[in-house]
């Protein structure tokens, strides 16, 4: 076993501290010795004054010749702890002379008194001065390390936290009171989540439609935990939420405000909490004073919103989060994130020529449409290189229009327009195609532009290509475009009589693509209808501009087709593969598009759900409908009830097409829900009943219920409606 780690961070009064932890080096049965390591400026001064008590204390309780080595001992026991300065834990605050430290808390001269009598002067001392100030109530003047932190997150324009609160969070809910009190419309507003993975659904919606990130409150290491898939899904699908938990405190006598008082504070010490998450984060760090909280909230949200945008995590422990600092701003303006350039001109020249004169050219795309203005940049750039058509792979964002003649729909990596292609332009996407179904043909020239070319976090991932970049595709796009319109013999060449009848073809193809999809979403004989046809009526019913959250899985082609969106920012699909993002990400987008349309003096827009049956009760819907009702958020969900998982059978044919499965029947390979349950009314359930609860099975019925649905969100009541479909359609 190794020793335990301590780690002095910075070292001012460390001696006293470790005076504590030696102690318990010594009377420990093997009387093995602990290691210390102490990081900057501060090791140093940490390293003398806990060699000279190391010395001491190997002196006064082991045989000669079997001094503990403090620095790297051989060690008889295990375990991580923190050595911190006093000065981060709450007391000696520069502004603060009267909750300065008592002077004898610094270890003067330790070899003037017995080892014994000096720990016991030492620490009765502290302990008496301390332990009172660890248990006392905060003066209302007291302006701490959280209080800063929301004032960072304020001023760095993050206008809501979604909480989940433990007993890390005493200064966290000090700072919420005296924000709500005293910074009335300059304080984030606290949205209560009794559920993490929903919390951070919700800010990651919000962050998907409006490109602010929001910050996360949860609770030590079984918070971030609870955190679950969202971690993941906001990783993936490029969403930047700022999270934050604190840590288990590192004092135990009352030596700071914020040591220990609770049992659990020994269970959810854990040796390094940013693990849990860190692989899927862009940056996490741990808060280790509150001098430089404001800066570390910028740096954090400076990570989450430059490109590949996603994740970050915070963590502080609460002595930390206590600490009593001198109330600072920093320059907000000189914290923006890095800016993507676009593409080297040579580039834009290359890739210009070959789109101008491909004859089959391609765009694949997946997240491009997160930046609205990029489905426009895209149209403009198919209706001059005529005959150029978008498919997207990710389905992530609303990346192309449906009404554009090139518009193929969402296609999931496998389509005759990637089989066919002679050029084909990558453009931030993840998995352009699936080369175990579907690949492009050798001779296709490939370019990739992506913000994240060499997808950094995916151990597998290659395409072959001409050549890749990252860029900003938005400035790729316009530069494409604005070369092919300025080269005369290139527009010459578009303006010829193939470019017109490749535009021709075009609109055909297109209008024949949009009549099979309307025929094949047409009621089944039987009176029972598939995704397709309930789609179909939605767009038919809802409000033109409404946002769709889609977490539809094996429906989703059917409810891309049928949704046909228009308009940028009005479809949001999780992205990743964590099932549940859609329950808080449809709260998230709606509560983002009311917040961003009160301060225009609008109104936010109509936001439906659409979700697998499965991915429902992923979704935590006890939770979600609980925040729907208490905070007034309305959305209409669509369950898309098909008796259970579809996907694990798509996935098991692809692998054992003729295998036993193949012919089992569902609840024989174990994906069939049933008995079914009745996933509206645990929506109800969730909001005390006010919800507007149905379920339709025969189509005969089904606009009817829409509109009545539909009725109630619009009057602020949000509506669940249990669709059973079938399948295939
Ligand atoms: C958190 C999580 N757990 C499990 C899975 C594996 N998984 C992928 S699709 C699927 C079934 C989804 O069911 P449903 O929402 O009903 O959609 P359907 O397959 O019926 O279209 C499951 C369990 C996952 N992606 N994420
Ligand atoms: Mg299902």
């Amino acid at each position: 076993m190794s020793p335990p780690l301590l780690r002095a961070t910075p070292p001012r009064t460390t001696a006293v501290r470790a005076i504590g932890v030696l102690e318990g080096a010594r009377t420990r049965p093997a009387r093995g010795a602990v290691r210390i390591a102490a990081t900057g400026a501060g090791a140093v001064a940490a390293r003398r004054n806990t060699a000279q008590v190391a010395s001491f204390s190997s002196a006064a309780s082991r045989p000669r010749g079997e001094a503990a080595d403090i620095i790297y001992p051989s060690c008889s026991a295990v375990g991580e702890g923190h050595i911190r300065n006093s000065d981060s834990a709450g007391f000696l605050g520069p502004g603060s002379p009267s909750r300065r430290l008592p002077k004898q808390t610094v270890l003067a001269n330790p070899f003037g008194l017995s080892w014994r009598k000096h720990l016991k002067s030492s620490l009765e001392k502290q302990n008496t001065a301390l332990l009172s100030r660890s248990l006392s109530t905060a003066s209302p003047k007291m302006y701490t390390t959280s209080f800063a932190f929301f004032e960072a997150l304020w001023d760095a324009g993050v206008t809501h936290c979604f909480v989940n609160l433990g007993s890390d969070h005493p200064s966290i809910i000090e700072a919420m009171v005296k924000g709500a009190r005293e910074k009335k419309d300059r304080f984030p507003r606290i949205i209560t989540c009794p559920n993490e993975m929903v919390a951070m659904s919700m800010a990651d919606g919000y962050a998907r439609l409006t490109g602010k990130p929001q910050c996360v409150i949860v609770h030590v290491d079984v918070g971030t935990q609870g955190l679950g898939a969202a971690v993941h899904n906001s990783g993936t699908g490029r969403a930047p939420v700022l999270l934050f938990a604190g840590l288990s405190p590192f004092t135990q006598e009352g030596e700071m405000r914020g040591s220990r008082t609770e049992f659990i504070h020994w269970v959810q010490d854990v040796p390094d909490q940013k693990q849990i998450v860190a692989q899927y984060c862009r940056y996490v760090a741990e808060l280790k004073t509150g001098h430089n909280v404001k800066q570390m909230v910028n740096r954090a949200l400076q990570f989450a919103k430059s490109d590949p945008q996603g994740p970050v995590y915070l963590c502080g422990a609460r002595e930390v989060m206590e600490m009593d600092i001198e109330p600072y701003e920093i320059r907000q303006d000189k914290w923006k994130p890095v800016q993507l350039g676009g593409l080297p001109s040579s580039a834009a020249e290359e890739i210009a020529e070959a789109l101008a004169n491909a004859k089959e050219p391609l765009v694949i795309t997946g997240y491009a449409g997160r930046n609205h203005a990029v489905p426009p940049a895209l149209v403009e750039l198919a209706n001059t290189v005529k005959g150029l058509r978008v498919l997207d792979t990710g389905g992530s964002d609303m990346c192309f229009p449906a009404d554009h003649p090139g518009w193929i729909g969402v296609r999931y990596g496998n389509e005759d327009s990637i089989r066919n292609a002679d050029v084909i332009l990558v453009l931030d996407c993840d998995v352009p195609w699936i080369p175990t179904q579907c690949k492009p043909r050798q001779d296709a020239k490939v370019f990739h532009i992506d913000v994240d070319p060499l997808k950094q976090i995916m151990p597998l991932f290659y395409i072959e290509a001409e050549s890749r970049y990252r860029a900003d595709v938005l400035t790729s796009v316009e530069q494409l475009t604005a070369r092919i319109k300025s080269d005369e013999s290139l527009k010459a060449k578009l303006a010829g009589e193939e470019s017109e009848k490749r535009w021709k073809a075009l609109e055909s193809s297109h209008k024949e693509r949009l009549e099979r999809i309307a025929a094949a979403a047409q009621p089944l004989e039987n009176g029972e209808f598939g995704t397709g046809h309930l789609c179909a009526k939605l767009r038919e019913l809802c409000p033109e501009d409404t946002i769709w959250a889609v977490e539809a899985v094996t429906n989703t082609g059917f409810v891309h087709d049928n949704i046909q969106a228009k308009i940028p920012g009005s479809w949001i699909n999780c992205g990743g593969g964590g099932l549940g993002w859609s329950g808080g990400g449809a709260l998230g987008i709606k509560l983002a598009s009311d917040h961003e349309a009160q301060l225009k003096g609008g109104k936010g827009k109509f936001v439906v759900q659409i979700v697998g049956d499965g991915t429902y009760l992923f979704s935590v819907p006890g939770s979600v409908y609980w925040i729907s009702k208490r905070y007034n958020i309305p959305v209409l969900t669509i369950i898309l009830n098909n008796k259970g998982w579809n996907a694990p059978r798509k996935s098991l044919l692809l692998v054992h097409p003729d295998g036993l499965g193949s012919k089992a029947t569902n609840e024989e390979i174990n994906i069939s829900f049933d008995p079914v349950p009745d996933y509206a009314g645990i929506a109800k359930a969730a909001a005390g009943g006010d919800v507007f609860a149905a379920r339709v099975d025969k189509a005969g019925e089904l606009e009817g219920v829409l509109k009545k649905a539909i009725e109630a969100v619009q009057g602020g009541q949000t509506a669940v409606l249990d669709c059973k479909v079938a399948l295939g359609c």
